[in-house]
């Protein structure tokens, strides 16, 4: 009953934690799949950033992080203040 217990708080934790480790954020001037892969480099460049993908139809970025290194919206934001983009507040 224990390890069962175990199992399931472990499986509830992963979860969170996965859940943690993805970011949306919505981005202003996005036109075209240039514009996309602009967004993903400078989001990219944000360490502990694992994955970006960027949409310009829907102006989202989604970003996946390593899980150990603390990525804040702030950090993310920053870098794309150095592009033609900027995060919608
Ligand atoms: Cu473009």
């Amino acid at each position: 009953m224990k390890a069962l217990t175990t199992l399931f708080l472990s499986l509830i934790f992963s979860v969170s934690v996965f859940a943690a480790n993805a970011m949306t954020l919505n981005i202003d001037g996005m036109s075209c799949g240039n514009c996309e892969k602009k967004v993903e480099k400078a989001c990219m460049s944000v360490p502990g950033v694992k994955s970006a993908k960027a949409d310009h139809a829907t102006g989202v970025v989604k970003v996946t992080t390593d899980g150990v290194t603390p990525v804040s919206e702030e950090a993310l934001a920053k870098a794309l203040e150095k592009t033609d983009y900027h995060v919608k507040k």
